[in-house]
């Protein structure tokens, strides 16, 4: 892979997307990347991936403007689903995403950020939908994300307007869940990993999947889907065992990692 590297540090993984010279921004070659990454990460072992880009100043500043300058409407519209469906699958990995957001995020590159289940932004971090001012709409997701992670008001404010907002803005208006010292961020995002990556990982993955398909639907269809990801926790091994432990009076030995894949 040219433009990303990707990095298994035991239970977590770090992917970078890593085209400096263009402050990351995507172009066909780096989805492609991504994508490759993504087939590559090994399930059994890894329980948390982190995303960042490269460098000191840019997560991902946008999709790639010179690429997509004189694109016809057929092939626009092919770009856009080809960045949709690798963010989509990013979106509904098995294991949870952090987006450690190291500069400019913007255009793709805060669409990409919005397709991870958790953001967190170094202090120079930079969010924003320019789009509009390039005579273009969000086209990885910005719009439907957006809407639904701040609110559709604050979302139309900021497409509109084309306005980029500082970490501090973000993190006020929910996009962001904390702000680090630029050098303090990647090892925030791997402390954060980590203390996702120590729980049971069946348990997570069946969170991570009640909140996202449950956000879909009704809330009575939602509960019925909640009832059902629980009740699939029972007779697992990691069930039996953390239950067993809690319950175990005789408390003195050290709790064992959770084994389940
Ligand atoms: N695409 C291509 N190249 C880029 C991009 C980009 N999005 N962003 C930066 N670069 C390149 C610059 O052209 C420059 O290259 P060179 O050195 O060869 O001239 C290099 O990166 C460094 O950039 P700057 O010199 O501009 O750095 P500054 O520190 O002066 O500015 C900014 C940094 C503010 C981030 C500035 O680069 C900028 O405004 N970039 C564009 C941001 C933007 O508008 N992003 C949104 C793009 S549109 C988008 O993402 C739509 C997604 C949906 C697509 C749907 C498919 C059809």
């Amino acid at each position: 892979m040219e433009f990303v590297t990707y990095e298994q540090k035991g239970q977590i993984a770090v992917l970078t997307i890593s085209r400096e010279r263009a402050l990351n921004a995507l172009n066909s070659a780096v989805l492609n990347d991504i994508e490759e990454a993504l087939n590559g990460i090994n399930y059994d072992e890894v329980r948390c991936l982190i995303i960042t880009g490269a460098g000191q100043k840019s997560f991902v500043a946008g999709a790639d403007i010179a690429e997509m300058s004189n694109l016809s409407v057929a092939e626009a519209a092919a770009f856009s689903k080809k960045g949709n469906d690798v963010f989509r699958r990013i979106e509904t990995l098995p294991i949870p995403v952090i987006a450690a957001v190291n500069g400019f995020a913007l255009g793709g590159g805060c669409e990409l950020s919005m397709s991870c289940d958790i953001r967190i932004c170094s202090d120079n971090a930079v969010f924003g939908q320019p789009e509009v001012g390039l005579g273009i709409t969000p086209g990885f997701g910005g719009t439907q994300r957006l809407a639904r992670l701040v609110s559709p008001g604050m979302a139309k404010q900021l497409i509109y307007g084309a306005r980029n907002i500082k970490a501090e803005e973000a993190k006020r208006i929910g996009l962001v869940n904390e702000i680090y010292p630029a050098e303090e961020l990647m090892a925030a995002a791997e402390k954060l990993a980590s203390g996702i990556a120590k729980n049971a990982p069946i348990a997570v993955r069946q969170c991570k999947k009640a909140i996202n398909e449950g956000l879909e639907l009704g809330m009575d269809e939602a509960l019925a889907l909640e009832e059902k990801l629980f009740g699939e926790c029972f007779e697992t091994e990691d069930q039996r065992y953390g239950m067993a432990f809690f319950l175990d009076k005789n408390k003195e030995k050290v709790k064992e990692p959770f084994k389940n894949k």
